[in-house]
């Protein structure tokens, strides 16, 4: 049994990326809650990620959705993030609020539509050379709601060439990774609805585009830590946007529906040398908090995560191996299982301790005074939402 003292250095190397939008008002397409002390500007959603990481150590880089998060002056915003103490990571393009956009972007079969929609991705890219992100982040809203609306193959062949306009013009270091979804805002069919896809599109352009995989992206009972396996093997599993559902894209806090799933999938993206030095997986949340309170929802997410990456750290990978060979499946399965049942929470609580974390972050958060004082300084203004 691997003790939790032999696996406590490689929780140094968790780095969780927490989304601008987590911090706004969210809500369903039936209502979106207001809620006190909720950021008006995109430098109070800053603020807000790097309550998180202060109390957690675990979220150095807020990820930002354009053009929600559009600042007249990128460089002003990193150097205000740096001040706080994180970076700005992630920048998410934006094709699905747009009337232009009703029946495609990148797959539209006018040129023009198709153009200003890869305008709009060379913006972004602009964007990340002045917060020096590393990552363009694709989801596309595209697909049709009934059969014969659209030329399928079509759509997949202006697909793929807008992406290579877009994947030319990043710089040396940045990447692009292509977001898939199963279904939704399109009924009937989705352009980019499976990592079969994403690969398919990303492969085709090369080594600096990778498929990121949306945890809450998938039909019930699909095997996502197969996928993440799969992709780790090809070597293109670019990046996660961690959540949790129930029944359609949910965006619930990671870990909460289903803390096994994360757990197995955790395991493979270790065995699969996706976590640690020279790993590039980028470890994201994608997440909206529409009843619960938003600062405590996310350090809640990123604890979340870091627990089931402890239990994961925790499984005896040799004795594993070794029940594996000798066709023991209850001795193996026994031993995954050992590793998932073990209670990391007070062995993680005396680690923060140790490095100058509070042991109970949510709970040091809810008696900082932070909630108080955001709630009082930002009365008034607009707060910032999905728009
Ligand atoms: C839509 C979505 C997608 C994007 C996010 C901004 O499904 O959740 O995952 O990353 O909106
Ligand atoms: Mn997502
Ligand atoms: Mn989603």
């Amino acid at each position: 049994m691997t003790t939790f003292s032999e696996i406590a250095p490689r929780l140094e190397d968790q780095a969780i990326e927490v989304p601008s939008w987590a911090y706004g008002n969210s809500g369903t397409r039936f209502k979106v809650f207001g809620s006190p002390g909720t950021p008006r500007t995109v430098e109070e959603k800053v603020a807000d990620a790097a309550t998180v990481h202060r109390f957690t150590g675990l979220a150095p880089l807020v990820s930002l959705h354009i053009p929600w998060d559009l600042v007249d002056d990128f460089g002003a915003l990193r150097r205000y993030a740096e001040d706080l103490g994180i970076g700005l990571g992630t920048i998410n393009s934006n094709t699905f609020q747009d009337d232009d956009y009703k029946l495609g972007a990148l797959t539209h079969t006018d040129p023009r539509i198709r153009q200003k929609a890869i305008d709009h991705h060379f913006a972004c890219i602009d964007v990340m050379h002045e917060t020096g992100s590393r990552d363009l982040k694709i989801w596309l809203a595209e697909g049709t709601n009934y059969p014969g609306q659209g030329d399928i193959r079509g759509r997949q062949d202006r697909l793929a060439e807008s992406l290579r306009t877009i994947y030319e013009r990043l710089g040396e270091e940045q990447r692009l990774v292509l977001e898939y979804k199963f279904f939704e805002p399109a009924f009937y069919h989705t352009d980019v609805p499976d990592w079969g896809t994403s690969y398919a599109h990303v492969a085709a352009l090369g080594e600096r585009a990778l498929v990121c995989l949306d945890t809450g992206h998938h039909a019930p009972g699909t095997n996502i830590e197969f996928i993440v396996a799969q992709l780790l093997r090809l070597g293109k599993l670019g990046s996660f946007d961690f959540n949790s559902r129930f029944y359609a894209d949910d965006d619930l806090i990671v870990g909460a529906a289903d803390p096994y799933q994360l757990f197995r999938i955790l395991f493979e993206v270790i065995r699969g040398g996706g976590y640690g030095p020279g790993s590039q997986v980028a470890f994201m949340l994608d997440q909206c908090h529409n009843i619960e309170a938003k600062i405590p929802g996310q350090i809640r997410s990123v604890l979340n995560v870091q627990e089931m990456t402890a239990r994961a750290l925790l499984v005896d990978a040799e004795a594993l191996r070794s029940a594996q060979e000798a066709g023991d499946v209850l001795a193996a399965n026994e031993i995954f299982m050992d590793a998932f049942y073990t209670d990391v929470r007070a062995d993680l609580a005396a680690w923060r301790e140790s490095r100058g974390l509070p042991a109970r972050p949510v709970q040091a958060y809810l008696g900082s005074g932070y909630q108080q004082q955001i709630e009082a300084d930002r009365a008034g203004g607009t707060q910032a939402g999905w728009n």
